[in-house]
């Protein structure tokens, strides 16, 4: 294993990075080597991903790799879900792929709903309803001008894998999130494509994390200086898949928040839980890596302070985030909180106005001041992060000892600290690059190099990372 190095493109609504894993005797050592910022511009009438600009970035990222480490043995790529580019009958992409936040779906769930009913839905795909999961948004995509020169769709790490080896495949994690798998056979549902008039081969075949997508395209080993024997490895491409298998657990009795734009709360199970009870708690089952089913709720996430912050800098000089996350720190506990899923929190917009009304509709007073409302933001997301892990054992029937908060949120501490005070377990934070550490643990872990048994992947990822612990106040 001495010295094996590996390459993660790992990519999140708001940011996106690419990251070497250098393998050595004390473990896997993750290498940032290119960031760069990400998020949805409007164009054309819809909030859009820049993803030919992205791929640039992916270029740019593998160069940097390519120049430090020489040798690299495989890339795998994960972004957020959901979302695909629509290919026309050449190949090429018609337009920039349209986000998730964009209101086009608004429109058309009543529409899916009478043809499919929502029960059904549920029973085959176990998915929880978010308005923009893609069966909606294709169902949007059919009414507009692009569709009937529409010869493909790739969800989006597919997309950009494709740009780099010239393959095209689904990987099944993300596929899940789509609102069109089984979530018992983990095929397509030829039932609900057919019913919703979408052609059965509109996504490419199935491939499974940790299978080889294929070598580099020649062109792109030019450009980016890597070997062109450089291969592409599907990985958790769903990124809370792969931020999943970065949870540095110790056994299968914990919970984890994924904790980024979205808060991604729930455990990890054998199998799906598709009960009516699952359904009313609007709890996802997603598919996990060697078929392993993350079944969690999608809640609001840190995208509300994000905007919020974006919002305050355009009426004045930017906040300072440490400065205002110390000022919601010296506050009293006990103050108002809000539903952080509240649907009109989901589009872009004036956030502070917004999570004030939301405040008020609980029955709360609207935060006095800025740091007022970042602490209720982070109260609210504690009391969503308690309560979720409690309904996912009542619904599972698994139990967990312990909260692992991963992502970019396991840096606040008064997130985790709240975390633990609400939920009364112990919360044990880190690391912030999971996504990053499982997407290149599973292309590891093809090689040969790192334990087949997830568990003991799990232990041996543990084993190289300092976690921080929060116990509850109190106890
Ligand atoms: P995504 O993958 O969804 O783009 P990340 O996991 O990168 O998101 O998380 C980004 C969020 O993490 C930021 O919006 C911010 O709230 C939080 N974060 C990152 N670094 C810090 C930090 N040093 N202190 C507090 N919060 C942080
Ligand atoms: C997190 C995430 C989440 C999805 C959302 C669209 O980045 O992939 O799991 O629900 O984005």
């Amino acid at each position: 294993a001495d010295g094996a190095v590996f390459g993660a493109v790992d990519i999140g609504a708001s940011s996106g990075r690419v990251v070497a894993g250098v393998l050595d005797d004390d473990g896997l050592h993750l290498e940032v080597v290119h960031r760069f910022a990400n998020g949805a511009v409007e164009v054309d009438g819809h909030l859009r991903w820049d993803l030919t600009g992205l791929f640039a970035e992916v270029l740019t990222g593998l160069t940097a790799l390519a120049a430090r480490h020489p040798g690299v043995r495989s890339v795998g790529i994960d972004t957020w879900a959901v979302d695909y580019g629509l290919l026309g009958s050449d190949g090429a992409l018609l337009a920039e792929p349209v986000a998730y936040r964009d209101g086009r779906t608004a429109s058309v769930v009543d529409l899916v709903h009478r043809r499919v009913d929502p029960a059904r839905l549920y029973a085959v795909t176990g998915l929880q309803f978010l308005p923009f999961n893609t069966l909606y948004q294709l169902s949007a995509e059919r009414e507009g001008p692009l569709w009937p020169r529409v010869a493909q769709a790739l969800l989006l790490p597919d997309l950009l894998a494709c740009w780099l080896t010239g393959e095209r495949r689904t990987e099944a994690t993300n596929a899940s999130t789509t609102g069109l798998l089984d979530a018992t056979t983990r095929t397509w549902s030829t039932e609900l494509l057919e019913a919703l008039g979408l052609p059965l081969d509109l996504f490419p075949p199935l491939i499974q994390p940790g299978e080889t997508l294929g070598p580099l395209l020649p062109d792109v080993a030019r450009r980016t200086g890597l070997d062109p024997t450089t291969t592409v490895v599907a990985v958790g491409s769903h990124d809370t898949a792969s931020a999943v298998v970065g949870v540095p657990a110790e056994d299968r009795a914990f919970a984890y928040v994924s904790s980024g734009t979205w808060s991604l709360v729930g455990l990890e199970l054998d199998a799906p839980v598709l009960t009516p009870q699952s359904r009313a708690a609007n709890f996802t089952n997603e598919g996990g890596v060697d078929g392993r089913t993350r079944y969690l709720r999608n809640e609001g996430g840190l995208w509300l302070l994000q905007e919020s912050l974006r919002h305050w800098a355009e009426e004045g000089p930017a906040p300072d985030q440490d400065a205002l996350l110390a000022a919601a720190a010296a506050l009293p506990a006990g103050g108002p909180v809000f539903d952080v899923d509240a649907p009109d929190l989901i589009a872009p917009g004036d956030m502070p106005r917004r999570i004030a009304r939301a405040v008020q509709a609980a029955g709360g007073t609207a935060p006095p001041t800025r740091a007022a409302l970042v602490r209720a933001v982070l109260d609210s997301l504690a009391v969503a992060y308690a309560r979720t892990t409690a309904e996912a054992e009542a619904l599972s029937g698994q139990r967990a000892a312990v909260v692992h908060l991963v992502g970019g949120g396991s840096r606040n501490a008064l997130l985790c600290q709240l975390t633990a005070d609400l939920s009364g377990r112990t919360v044990l934070s880190g690391p912030v690059e999971a996504t990053a550490l499982g997407n290149l643990a599973v292309q590891a872990r093809a090689a040969g190099l790192l334990p087949a048994d997830l568990g003991a992947l799990r232990r041996t990822l543990r084993a190289g990372l300092a976690l921080e612990t929060y116990v509850p106040s109190g106890s």
